[in-house]
């Protein structure tokens, strides 16, 4: 199954498309956003019609009825999707690791840092970096990932 990963648009939907447009995105089955804003979610949904898995992000607070944090499973993987905020993640991936382990996730995805980052490992961690204003380029990136069962996911951060 290929996913794609998606973080901190911040309300850019000019930059959502541009994403879509890609053709590394053409074949992706499902979406997952990192937070950062909620109803980018929504408008990335509604013009896939592909279903989005989604958190709050620390600039959705207090407008979001949205989760700190979910589990999902997909492509034979368990998937902790979290914006990161609450768990240091400017600092460091250890508490995120150790959440993740804690809910038996082999796949923790983060966003907040605008700065792409894939550290494999027992737990694989994920940030897309952000779509609209990026840390460490000059253009904004996402990801796709292709998830099989019991095999380490290919995974592909992709410049817009
Ligand atoms: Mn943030």
């Amino acid at each position: 199954m290929k996913i794609g990963i998606v973080s901190d648009s911040h309300g850019d939907t000019n930059a959502l498309d541009q994403m879509l447009a890609h053709p590394a995105a053409q074949d992706v089955e499902g979406w997952f956003f990192a937070g950062d804003i909620a109803m980018d979610a929504e408008y990335l949904a509604m013009i896939t019609q592909l279903p989005v898995a989604k958190v709050a992000g620390n600039n959705d607070w207090p407008y979001t009825t949205l989760k700190d944090a979910i589990v999902t499973e997909a492509g034979g993987h368990r998937i902790l999707l979290t914006h990161g905020h609450l768990y240091g993640v400017q600092f460091s991936t250890e508490m995120l690791v150790q959440v993740a382990e804690a809910q038996q996730a082999d796949i923790a995805i983060y966003g907040h840092t605008h700065v792409a980052d894939i550290q494999p490992g027992g737990v694989m961690v994920l940030n897309p970096g952000s779509i609209a204003r990026p840390r460490d380029a000059s253009k904004g990136s996402f990801m796709v990932a292709d998830l099989l069962p019991d095999c380490e996911p290919v995974v592909k951060i992709i410049r817009i």
